[in-house]
């Protein structure tokens, strides 16, 4: 049916912000609608990008890993995922939701870390093609708010804070300049949710701003 036409959404912000909730939320919203939605996440997503995600998250190989070996590993599981994953589901006429994507990279590794912003793009290019996502909900909340947020949570769960929350506060402050500099940019995919609210409130919100998105025909 042509006003079924799936489509690619992404979830981005700093940790803590509140992408996963967001995603599920927006994922229940729609299957009650009627659309078959997958749900994924990165880096992560398939075996493959789940190995990866253990390398880049908990240093399982005792090495200090290099901020390249890092950019490149983050694109391998992006390519991966959306060769083997969200393409396909696209092309079912699905949608995907996802749990970050490329502007992680971008925010992270470019703004945070201070490569490059138009080579990372070009990596980016090189790893998922035409496959970029038709909205982006960047979920907004200020950096200490969030480590706070972290913080209980790992408190209540008992686990330990990974690699990148252990970052300083000026590298999450550069990647929360970073998102907004994307924002910017590209405002028509790219949007600017305060991630502040009750979760309920911002799920409303997010379906709002995915109207035209949801009722496409093209
Ligand atoms: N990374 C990178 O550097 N480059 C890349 O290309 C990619 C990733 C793809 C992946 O971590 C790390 O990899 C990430 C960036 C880097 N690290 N950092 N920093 P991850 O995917 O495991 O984790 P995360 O994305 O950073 O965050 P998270 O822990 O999954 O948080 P979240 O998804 O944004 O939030 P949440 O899990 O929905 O909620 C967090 C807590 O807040 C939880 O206790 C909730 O109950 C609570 N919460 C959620 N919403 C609310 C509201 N509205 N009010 C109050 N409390 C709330």
């Amino acid at each position: 049916m042509a006003d079924r036409q799936g489509q690619f959404i992404t979830f981005e912000g700093v940790e803590g912000s509140g992408k996963t909730t967001q995603a599920r939320l927006l994922v229940e919203r729609l299957q009650a609608d009627g659309r078959t939605v997958v749900q994924t996440r990165e880096p992560g997503g398939t075996a493959t990008g789940e190995y990866i995600r253990d390398i880049l998250q908990h240093g399982r190989s005792g090495e200090t890993l290099c901020a390249e070996a890092e950019l490149l590993l983050f694109s391998a599981s992006r390519a991966q995922l959306v060769t083997q994953v969200i393409r396909p589901a696209l092309q079912r006429g699905e949608w995907v939701v996802c749990d970050r994507f490329f502007d992680s990279t971008t925010a992270y590794q470019a703004y945070g870390h201070g490569f490059d912003v138009d080579k990372v793009e070009i990596i980016h290019g090189f790893a998922v093609g035409a496959t970029v996502p038709r909205r982006t909900f960047l979920l907004d909340i200020a950096v200490p708010e969030s480590l706070r947020r972290m913080q209980r949570r790992n408190a209540e769960q008992k686990t330990a804070p990974d690699r990148f929350e252990r970052e300083e506060i000026a590298f999450h402050e550069k990647v929360h300049a970073g998102y907004h500099a994307l924002a910017r940019r590209d405002p028509r995919r790219i949007r600017v949710i305060d991630a502040t609210c009750p979760a309920n409130e911002i799920a409303d919100r997010i379906w709002e701003e995915l109207e035209d998105v949801r009722t496409c025909t093209g």
